[in-house]
């Protein structure tokens, strides 16, 4: 059996994955949403399923919101129930593709006014920021066309640029931007921040403060994501990961569900690129549970993540690096392949009783009754916000 290094497991240590309070609502297609039993009914028991998830697994000490799904009278109180339950409120994600208001676009809209009410959401996001303590706004825009001539794409460029200066303007000098792109849909034609080289291109014009954040069901089938992680990490500009895994499109499976591989590749290249306890990268989920349970989703989900960490942490650099050197191509691929090709699922149950967790987590889950608990105490549970 594989056993850990204690370099191994200091860095295991270090893993925090925030987890999308949306990511406990129902969510589904345009063609039905389906519901569990035991759904919150508000941010607060969002907060408390997302919590179970942490107390599982030591790996999700944070959760991220979304205004307005998740709107409160006191952003106090929801970060004092959040503290009193082990975990703290995490990057606010803005929300400016539900509006009627919306249709041609938000920040990029050719209408002032329009461009106005999206930048005030943004300015009230940051209000709820510092109440809540959270470090990053994370923007994602529906914004583009359907139809070649429909929209003046360089026009919309020019006031997506003025309108994040604007936001970035008002950020705190502890807060920061991070601008999610992603390839299409809603928009089916074009897209106003659409790939990597889109949003590096308008935040770099913003300043230090803001970042790009990858999706990593935001791209064309076949892209090489870890390229891309590796060229925004050595740019110093990637500011964090919504994971989520993906056969088709944006399908927000569970990460590590569709290709393990992809996701320890991606992984080894943040290894690389500054490790597990580089400040600057927000490792988030992103996803929806449509059919399955949702908190035994999010465990399965860190899980998944923590799996291909410990196997990108057992490559063995150094003899990967000297095939390199040498050119010895078929060496470098048997010595990255072996590390993925280890099964570390018994040291990882090894490694969580001896930090007193479960070493089996689902299985902890499932056997506290809480599923069957909140099911029975929350009557009428609501959407993720989808149509809310
Ligand atoms: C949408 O496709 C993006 O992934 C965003 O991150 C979005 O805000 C999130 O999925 C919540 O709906
Ligand atoms: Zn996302
Ligand atoms: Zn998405």
């Amino acid at each position: 059996m594989t056993t850990f290094t204690d370099d191994v497991s200091q860095q295991l240590e270090a893993q925090a994955i925030e987890l999308p309070s949306w990511a406990f609502g129902n969510s589904g297609t345009r063609f039905r949403v389906f519901t569990t039993p035991g759904t919150p009914r508000d941010p607060y028991e969002k907060i408390a399923d997302a919590a179970q998830v942490h107390r599982y697994t030591a790996l999700a000490p944070s959760v991220a919101l979304h205004i307005p799904w998740d709107k409160v009278d006191s952003y106090d109180d929801l970060r004092k129930h959040a503290e009193d339950l082990g975990v703290a409120l995490g990057t606010i994600n803005s929300n400016t593709f539900q509006d009627e208001d919306y249709k041609f676009g938000a920040l990029t809209h050719e209408d002032p006014a329009v461009r106005r009410k999206a930048i005030d959401h943004h300015f009230e996001c940051i209000d709820i920021m510092h109440a809540t303590g959270s470090r990053d706004l994370k923007i994602w825009l529906a914004e583009g066309s359907n139809y070649p001539g429909q929209a003046d794409l360089r026009g919309r460029q020019d006031r997506l640029q003025e309108s994040l200066q604007e936001i970035y303007a008002r950020l705190g000098d502890e807060q920061r931007l991070v601008l999610e792109y992603k390839f299409f849909e809603p928009a089916f034609y074009h897209t106003d921040v659409p790939d990597w080289g889109t949003s590096y291109a308008q935040v770099a014009a913003l300043g230090e403060q803001a970042m790009v954040c990858l999706d990593t069901g935001h791209h064309a089938p076949g892209t090489n994501i870890e390229f891309i992680v590796m060229q925004l990490l050595r740019l110093g500009k990637l500011g964090s990961f919504d994971f989520n895994s993906r056969f088709y499109a944006d399908d927000d499976l569970i990460v590590g569900a569709a290709d393990p591989f992809q996701l320890f590749r991606i992984i080894y290249e943040v290894l690389r690129g500054g490790g597990l306890n580089n400040p600057d990268v927000a490792f988030m989920l992103d996803q929806c549970h449509n059919v399955e349970d949702k908190i035994p989703g999010q465990i399965r989900s860190v899980l998944n993540v923590q799996e291909m960490t410990a196997r990108a942490l057992l490559v063995d650099d150094e003899a990967l690096r000297a095939a390199q050197v040498s050119g010895d191509v078929l060496e470098a691929n048997r010595v990255f392949m072996d590390a993925f090709y280890t099964d570390v699922r018994p040291a990882l149950a090894e490694w969580r009783e001896s930090r007193g967790l479960p070493a089996d987590p689902m299985r902890a889950f499932a056997d506290s009754g809480y599923l069957a608990r909140v099911s029975a105490e929350r009557v009428g549970g609501t959407q993720a916000g989808w149509g809310a």
